[in-house]
């Protein structure tokens, strides 16, 4: 295949500088270089963000945050002071002891990034909900985990059934005139009281830091859990791959309910001492092109679905902002269309750095370095330290340019260290006691460059969010008028993927588009509004195997108008 390199981007490091780090490169070394070393004990919150209040760096700015409603800057001191009075609320008024799960399900706001890292501070393990999360999703995520605490709104709370919740113990809410009670409390009234000074946990390298559930595509969301030790990989790569530097002013847009929002929206910038943008609200293209004028954003982690939204939204728009600050921009979470890399080379004057990775890797894995040509379409190199390859169902690794497993050899700091209650569930991602084997089709170039071709199971990528068809599928037949359901990612030009279901209905029943509205609402309100699929299609039957699985790949070529393949395990 022939591909057209873009040039590569001046600056002060490049592939050389890569080797030498690389050569001599030891995890343990990096881990002595955060303040560990002393004691081999450390603490995530600490390093994130006490290390840097003690520091010359004490009075940088950490966070600027804003919404349509705030705009507030938070010193990396401030920050200090902040998550210390979050843990002593939280020591008060809960059970919460080293290794008990605390979730927050909270809006992009101050509080949340406060919540989290005093949370951090008493060794709880954080589980981040995304606000989007509706009570069935919600339900699933704080029952397994057996959540202690729930760090919330008073608007959200309703889709919290507590009372199916038994180990759910202490609700804190972040609201106006929160009526406490024993097992509620107003955490705005309780910061105003608490002390900014708190003796933190000191942990262990294993001890757990972040529970992020996932989709995979059977099952109920499985949880992730990363362990302190991940701060490492995610304080090398904010230097390697964000290229993150003294005078930076970063911007990730993820939100903290996915791995990105917390790898590279609190812990990679913070370790590294950098100063943060964080918008609250919705997306809109002329508060995205403001924000980063207004903020002087030089660094921008973004996701294709986002980039295609504003190339769509033309670039008369992008005339009226000044975003001549960017100097290095960044994109995780689905392909990055060449499309996209060549209208950011003209509209941005940048290159667009494709990095991939996943929730279970906790930090980049296969990226494009500034110091690396860029190949338009593919994912880049492994960081130094970690081993890419391309293996067969077997666990044996294929030559250049032929398609298999993309797989990781298995050790890298950040990597997951158990699927919560499911330990049958993590031994089934590795190969040969050897590769981690990512669920991505790959194929690698004679460079060493990796190319995405696709997921090898049925997971949806919609917007750069990942959805387990089996969850949207299990929705779906709850609703009263269905019998079967089918859901499959069918190809969009703006989100990647969109979610389409086929749906069988009761014999009774008779399809119109008020059904079908009906359906999307009711797996918004149950699921998530993500999760919720634009596209319905009626048939009398779904094709099914012979043990009654939806053969969801038979769907999918249905709707790509394609062979649908070997279709022997099909019933009659
Ligand atoms: C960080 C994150 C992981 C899945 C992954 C893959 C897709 C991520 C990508 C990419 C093509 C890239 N993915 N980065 N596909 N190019 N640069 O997104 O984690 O939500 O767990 O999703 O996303 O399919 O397996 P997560």
């Amino acid at each position: 295949m022939k591909v057209e390199a873009l040039p590569v981007v001046q600056g002060d490091f490049n592939l050389s500088n890569y080797a030498d780090v690389a050569k001599d490169f030891d995890w343990e070394q990096a881990w002595k270089s955060l303040s560990a070393s002393e004691t081999g004990r450390l603490n995530a919150a600490y390093e994130t963000i006490d290390r840097h209040a003690e520091s010359s760096n004490k009075n940088k700015v950490a966070l600027f945050y804003k919404d349509a409603n705030r705009k507030e800057t938070y010193t990396f001191y401030d920050m200090k002071r902040m998550s210390n009075k979050a843990a002593n609320v939280f020591q008060k008024h809960t059970s919460i002891e080293k290794g008990d799960r605390l979730f927050i399900f909270l809006p992009r706001s101050p509080e949340l990034y406060f919540a989290l890292l005093g949370a951090l501070k008493m060794g709880a393990i954080v589980g981040p909900l995304f606000e989007a999360f509706m009570e069935g999703a919600v339900f699933d995520r704080l029952a397994d985990s057996e959540a202690k605490v729930i760090v919330t709104t008073p608007e959200l709370l309703e889709r919290v059934p507590v009372d199916k919740l038994p180990h759910l113990e202490t609700i804190v809410l972040i609201g106006e005139e929160i009526e406490e009670k024993d097992t509620i409390i107003d955490f705005k009234k309780e910061m105003k009281e608490a002390s900014p000074y708190f003796e933190l946990e000191w942990l262990e390298k294993e001890d757990g830091l972040i529970l992020h559930y996932t989709s995979g595509s059977t099952g109920k969301p499985k949880g992730v859990l990363h362990v302190q030790q991940a701060i490492m990989q995610h304080y090398q790569t904010a230097k390697w791959v964000l290229d993150l530097k003294e005078n930076d002013i970063y911007w990730c847009t993820a939100d903290p309910g996915w791995v990105t929002g917390t790898s590279y929206g609190i812990f990679g910038p913070w370790l590294a001492g950098t100063s943060m943008v964080v918008l609250g609200g919705r997306f809109s293209p002329d508060t995205w092109y403001e924000t980063i004028e207004e903020y002087g954003v030089t660094v921008w982690y973004s996701a294709p679905t986002a980039f295609r939204m504003l190339m769509g939204a033309g670039d008369g728009l992008l005339k009226k902002y000044d975003v001549s600050t960017l100097r290095h921009v960044l994109s995780v979470g689905e392909p990055l269309n060449p499309e996209v890399i060549k209208w950011g080379a003209n509209v941005f004057r940048q290159r667009i750095h494709d990095t991939w990775w996943m929730t279970e890797t906790g930090a980049q894995m296969i990226c494009n370095f500034g110091c690396l040509p860029i190949k338009p379409g593919s994912m880049g190199k492994p960081i130094p330290g970690v081993k890419a390859a391309i293996v067969d169902d077997n666990g044996e690794e294929l030559p250049a340019y032929q398609m298999g497993n993309l797989a990781l050899e298995k050790g890298w700091p950040s990597m997951m260290h158990m699927i919560w209650n499911n330990p049958e569930k993590y031994d089934s991602y590795f190969l040969k006691d050897k590769w981690y084997v990512s669920g991505d089709s790959a194929y690698m170039d004679e460079d060493g460059f990796f190319w995405f071709q696709g997921r090898i199971d049925d997971v949806i990528m919609t917007s750069g969010e990942r959805v387990g068809p089996f969850e949207v599928e299990s929705k779906l037949l709850e609703h009263p008028a269905i019998v079967e359901a089918g859901v499959i990612g069918k190809p969009d030009p703006v989100r990647g993927e969109i979610i389409k279901a086929f749906v069988a209905l009761r014999e009774d029943v008779e399809p119109s588009d008020e059904l079908i509205a009906d359906i999307q609402q009711f797996v918004k309100k149950g699921l998530a509004a993500h999760a919720a699929p634009r596209e319905i299609e009626f048939k009398d039957k779904l094709p099914k195997t012979r043990s009654g699985k939806i053969m969801r790949r038979v769907l999918k070529a249905w709707e790509l108008n394609l062979p649908a393949g070997d279709l022997s395990t099909m019933e009659d």
